[in-house]
């Protein structure tokens, strides 16, 4: 064995060319010997294949560079422990950050393959719902970025994100399948493997005497084994893993079973070990609240930390340096078990004693929220936890023990804080509080706005935060440029190249330099052209996978998200309605051609979500075919909605809808990547577009609406939705023609029950804010009337997003959260 030569001593193999010949000719031979197919019947996918293998060797190198590096200066690693990495694409990503893009391009063309052509096969790694799990991907990319040890962990999800598919309308939902042609960037290692079990009883051993120890004895075992992809930072500075787990069964298959002739009971195990880590729950915002989504949880969380503790353990005494050399970020509650599982490993599996244990915990673990909802907050019903998870529930009273002593004792605290700050929540049916526990287990509690974090000091965690007031802090959000600028955009990034040099490609805040530009009219139209162009892409896209044309000249008003109420996508369908019946009562005015184009999926489980997409599609039926719009306003619903579909639609933008009920969206991602790519923002005062707001300048931006304080008022003090309907002529209209089945003539009350929550209840405030909501909307159609004020405000916003680069998000955790 040489490996235990020293680092610097050990056989290494050459350094991989970048010279397009020579890249050429590896490609040939990795379709060879790889891929066992010659050049003239090798089909498209194998030339994406034989590509990402030449691409990934020039990873390799770096990545076991960073490895080592981390190794040798004892450097702190952090772990992002995510349920969900909504990577998307690859292959672009990693030949641009690794500065190879020209080089591959010609190596390819020099073997008649179009790189274009290859890249739009590969499919999108597409595990999680949406901003929480494309965060984690933004973050993982900063990290290398950055330059930080770091490690994300989740699971290798067989099936990601479903498709979604429109049946007349209406969302149907097919299972998507990214591993079908198989995953030439993860490395499979079955050497790191852990087992991970469920079920059984805890025994006790020792006593009044002995210190006590706990032994949890599982029922049913599961492998936990690791895939490892790499991350690339921007200019290969850095490579990262994301290690992914897959569940494996403990015995492939019950032989004595199998040879008694139950052949289906001999494979009965190794199926439900497989079940664990096969689909993605697609619901982003209610729990899903089944034994599986729990078993998920736990199985990642158990294999992270084993794994975790075992590299510490290969380079440190013991974990009493833990928290100095290992940080562990909770992307929200979905890891929240890992609390109870550390401290399960540190006293029961190494021995040490609860304080002990506590403080290593405590002093390791952060926690990220990303919402408010209180249906989104996730709890798991006592006797669950208590029959799959015997010794985790013992530890979580405990830890509820100690700090509920502490409330009371210590801090005076009165009967009603101290229900609220319990793990368990006793109203109904007992429930371990999943938020609670990650809060009191980890030193730092982050919101992802500045607004949201102030929320939470005052909402879900007031009694927490008074209790531990200097936990909670803020880091408000970012998107990485290279995948939302860079890679989605390459006309402006080339305009912006040559109008302010190259500093931004490394420092987005360096962005700044283009504001001067917003005055110079030839810079403002370039910029204007490269919009059109990008609009022309999204109009093919349109044309092609629809067969709808738009007209890349109208103003191009998107709002692409998950569907929720909050969200507000039923406000923006009633607005639209409202302008339909203006265009046609008054021809005679100056109307603003805009194509309003709305994609994203709902929950399967979520019925008024799905009813709002099928709503979305009637009314676009209605309003297309309708001469009397003569063209003015198209409405498009593009089914599908991805990463992939986003890097299209984002660029290709003039206006940006964000329009959530103000106090209910975390922060917003998409409203980033919008004004970053020169799209003006419509919006309300929530989440990140208040500090959008504070950076691009008041000006620079169409606010309207309830404030969140305005919003809680209203609801604590109950609004009279009926009233403001019946005082708005435009709103009560397009509400009753709604309701009234104007656009679904065959299923006239099929909207009522939508419409009937605006007049009853209107939680979401869709009556309260449309006023407002649409003069803001004729406010934005006087700027656009005015090209030269249009122009110069998106500019202005390229010029003043760079801050909400994920670099930025990234250098403040490690140094306010990590201090790595
Ligand atoms: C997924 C699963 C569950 Cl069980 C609950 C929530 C989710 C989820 O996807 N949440 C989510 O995407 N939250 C969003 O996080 C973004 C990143 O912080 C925020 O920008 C956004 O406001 C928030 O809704």
């Amino acid at each position: 064995m040489i490996n235990n030569l020293n680092a610097a001593d050990l056989p290494r193999p050459a350094p991989r060319s970048s010279n397009p010949e020579i890249m050429a000719s590896e490609i040939i031979e990795r379709l060879t010997y790889r891929i066992g197919k010659d050049v003239k019947v090798a089909k498209p996918h194998d030339w994406l294949t034989a590509t990402i293998l030449v691409v990934r060797d020039r990873i390799i190198d770096k990545w076991m560079e960073s490895t080592r590096k981390a190794y040798a200066n004892n450097s702190k690693r952090v772990y992002y422990l995510s349920l969900e990495f909504l990577i998307g694409r690859l292959m672009r990503d990693a030949i641009s950050n690794i500065g190879l893009m020209h080089e591959i391009r010609d190596a390819l063309s020099s073997l008649g393959v179009d790189l274009d052509v290859i890249a739009g096969l590969e499919p999108d790694a597409a595990l999680g719902n949406g901003g929480l799990g494309r965060l984690a991907a933004c973050f993982m990319e900063s990290m290398a970025t950055v330059d930080i040890p770091a490690y994300g962990y989740g699971i290798r999800y067989v099936h990601g994100l479903f498709r979604q598919q429109m049946a007349d309308g209406w969302q149907v939902e097919l299972p998507e399948t990214w591993l079908a042609h198989g995953n030439p960037w993860e490395f499979e290692r079955r050497e790191s493997s852990y087992e991970v079990g469920f079920g059984g009883s805890v025994e006790t051993i020792g006593g009044y005497e002995d210190p006590q120890r706990f032994v949890w004895k599982p029922a049913e075992r599961v492998i936990a084994m690791a895939y490892d992809t790499p991350v690339v930072g921007w200019r290969g500075t850095r490579v990262n893993t994301l290690r992914l787990w897959s569940a494996q069964p403990i015995d492939p298959i019950l032989l004595a079973a199998f040879n008694a002739g139950d052949h289906i009971g001999a494979l009965r195990e190794s199926n439900k070990a497989e079940s664990l880590t096969r689909v993605l729950y697609p619901a982003d915002a209610t729990p899903a609240g089944q034994e599986l989504r729990l078993r998920q949880e736990f199985f990642f969380s158990s294999a992270s930390l084993q794994d975790i503790l075992r590299r510490h353990l290969q380079q440190y005494p013991d974990f009493t340096s833990l928290p100095e050399k290992v940080s562990i970020q909770l992307n929200d509650t979905h890891p929240a078990i890992s609390i109870a599982e550390m401290m399960r490993l540190l006293c029961d599996v190494h021995g040490l004693e609860f304080e002990e244990a506590w403080k290593i915990t405590q002093g390791t673990f952060s926690y990220t929220n990303h919402t408010l909802l209180p249906e989104a907050l996730e709890s798991w019903p006592v006797p669950l936890l208590e029959r799959l998870l015997p010794r985790h529930m013992q530890i979580v009273y405990a830890i509820n023990a100690n700090t509920l002593v502490y409330a009371r004792k210590e801090k005076k605290m009165a009967d009603q804080q101290i229900r609220s700050i319990s793990l368990i929540d006793e109203g109904g049916e007992r429930r371990v509080r999943m938020g609670n526990l990650a809060f009191i287990g980890s030193h730092s509690i982050n919101g992802v706005s500045a607004l949201h974090t102030d929320l939470m000091k005052e909402t879900v965690f007031a009694d927490l935060h008074s209790l531990y007031p200097d936990r909670i802090n803020n880091k408000t959000n970012g998107i990485t440029p290279r995948r939302w600028l860079m890679q989605c955009n390459p006309g402006l990034t080339s305009l912006l190249r040559e109008a302010i040099g190259d500093d931004f490609l490394d420092d987005a805040e360096k962005l700044t330099a283009l504001d001067r530009f917003a005055d110079d009219a030839g810079f403002r139209e370039k910029f204007a052209e490269v919009k059109r162009l990008n609009k022309v892409r999204l109009a093919n896209t349109v044309a092609q996978r629809m067969g709808i044309r738009v007209d890349p000249s109208a103003m191009f008003d998107i709002q692409i998200k998950r569907i929720h109420e909050y969200k507000r996508q039923l406000l923006n369908l009633v607005e639209t309605v409202a302008l339909y019946d203006q265009i046609r009562s008054h021809p005679e005015l100056d109307w603003v051609p805009r194509v309003k184009f709305f994609a994203g999926k709902a929950a399967p489980s979520y019925h008024n979500a799905k009813l709002i997409i099928k709503l979305a599609n009637d009314i676009a039926r209605v309003i297309n075919n309708d001469p009397a719009v003569r063209g003015l306003l198209k409405v498009v619903f593009v089914p599908n909605y991805n990463v992939s579909l986003a890097e299209i639609m984002v660029p290709a933008a003039d206006l940006s809808e964000q329009i959530s009920t103000a106090g209910m969206e975390a922060s917003g991602t998409g409203n980033m990547k919008f004004a970053l790519n020169g799209a003006l923002t419509i919006g309300t005062l929530d989440g990140a577009n208040v500090e959008m707001r504070d950076h691009v300048g008041a000006e620079n931006i169409v606010i309207f609406g309830m404030t969140a304080d305005e919003v809680a008022k209203a609801r604590a003090e109950g609004h009279n939705p009926r009233a403001i309907i019946e005082g708005s002529a435009e709103l009560s209209q397009a509400l009753s023609s709604i309701a009234s089945g104007v656009f679904s003539p065959d299923d006239r009350s099929r909207f009522a029950g939508l419409i009937d929550g605006i007049y009853n209840s209107d939680w979401f405030m869709v009556a309260a804010d449309f006023d407002a909501y649409a003069n803001a909307q004729r406010e934005v159609d006087a700027i656009w009337s005015d090209p030269d004020s249009w122009y110069a405000k998106t500019v202005r916003n390229t010029a003043r997003m760079g801050w909400f680069s994920s670099d930025r998000t990234i250098r403040q955790y490690a140094t306010e959260i990590w201090r790595a």
